[in-house]
């Protein structure tokens, strides 16, 4: 049987036991529960621990879910929005789609159940096989959204949410005070039509630095909107942000089960709930064949000494390096984010973002930053 020919329901039996398997394993990991810090305001030892032994924790109920409510809605109206495919200038009711004077695009669709990457050389050839693409049932769309980027100029939730001090908090305990921003991208997985991100290590740049360690390549956080089980959510094996560079070809050629490898466990989610995970953690997500919308706002951030003086990678040109000016200018988001969220729930304790401290002022949320600072903000991702 190929790849492509399998029905979305052939697989479920299959899936079914794997799913079993990996949430009996997760469950034995420790590394899920409710956000602690310590009295120095960083994370409690016992969740550090457990994120540098597996490569991911998932937060509990981290983000309110009136919070959620405000994303969904803004998320909602933005699928609703959504152009009819990679490029096309309306939406799905003739509408002009939305999003077309940012300069890169909003939304990329692919079609139901495929692997855009798997197997291919985007992204740096960081997918290098290519996942199981179940048939989908007939008569749905041609294509259908996948991934939106941009979320702090698409969602006044979405800028607010990139201010959330305990997330700020997660961020400076694990990378530093001087922690730096890297990008975003929204996962969007639809029931029945969800594409799938095939396995791969996120980082590309620094497997061969002398400073290599398990922290090297940051982590990105995913914050859920709905209810994910293990057949619509990301799975990880635990471990494997400190193997250096994998084999993901030849572990998947061998594996009797092929992508379903044998070690992996489900981040499964509520709403509200919060993951990281380790930029070098083996992971990926299957064609999303369940009844459950996912969607995960997915944003990562890093060590400052790990991206200065780094060359650009993925979405960026291998031509930029990263200097103080680019951080800065691309950390300056985080300042408005910061002040966006104080407006908005002004009995919450503001973060201190420690590279902005004193611009307080000159990085306030209104509309001459929205243009300065946050418009195409994402020009300036700093992906390694
Ligand atoms: O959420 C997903 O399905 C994939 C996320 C992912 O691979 C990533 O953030 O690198």
């Amino acid at each position: 049987m190929t790849n492509q020919a399998q029905h979305a329901e052939d697989q479920s039996e299959i899936m079914d036991r794997y799913v079993e398997q990996g949430e009996s394993r997760a469950a034995k990991l420790g590394n899920r529960g409710p956000i602690a810090f310590d009295r120095s305001g960083k994370l409690s030892k016992h969740i550090l621990d457990a994120y540098w032994e597996t490569g991911f924790y998932v937060f509990e109920g981290l983000v309110e879910i009136e919070e959620i409510k405000l994303l969904r809605a803004e998320m909602a109206d933005l699928l609703d929005r959504a152009p009819i495919d990679n490029g096309s200038k309306v939406d799905g009711k003739g509408r002009a789609a939305f999003g077309q004077e940012f300069a890169r695009p909003v939304y990329q669709l692919v079609k139901p159940l495929s692997d855009p990457w798997g197997g291919t050389e985007l992204l740096n050839g960081r997918h290098p096989i290519q996942m199981s693409q179940p048939k989908p049932k007939e008569g749905l769309p041609e294509k259908v959204v996948f991934i939106m980027s941009g979320m702090c100029q698409t969602m006044e939730s979405g800028l607010r949410l990139y201010g959330h001090p305990d997330l700020l908090a997660i961020a400076a305990s694990i990378n530093g005070d001087d922690f730096v921003p890297y990008n975003d991208a929204t996962f969007v997985k639809q029931p029945g039509v969800g594409g799938s991100v095939s396995w791969h290590q996120d980082g590309v740049t620094h497997w061969d630095s002398e400073q290599w360690d398990e922290g090297i390549h940051g982590f990105n956080f995913q914050v859920q909107l709905y209810p994910t089980s293990p057949k619509s959510c990301l799975w990880v094996v635990p471990g494997t942000h400190k193997l250096g560079r994998i084999d993901i070809k030849k572990r998947v050629e061998e594996n009797p089960d092929r992508e379903r490898l044998p070690d992996a466990v489900p981040l499964h989610c509520k709403p509200g709930d919060v993951t990281i995970v380790n930029r070098q953690a083996l992971h990926c997500s299957f064609a999303n064949t369940s009844s459950e919308t996912r969607i995960s706002l997915t944003f990562g951030f890093h060590r400052r000494s790990s991206i200065l003086g780094a060359k650009g990678a993925l979405a960026e040109s291998a031509d930029i390096i990263y200097d103080e000016r680019r951080i800065h200018e691309r950390s300056e988001v985080i300042g408005v984010a910061i002040d966006a969220r104080s407006k908005f729930y002004p009995n919450e304790a503001r973060y201190a973002y420690k590279p902005l401290i004193g611009e307080e002022e000159s990085l306030v949320f209104n509309s001459e930053n929205w243009h300065r600072v946050i418009k195409d903000y994402n020009l300036k991702d700093l992906s390694i």
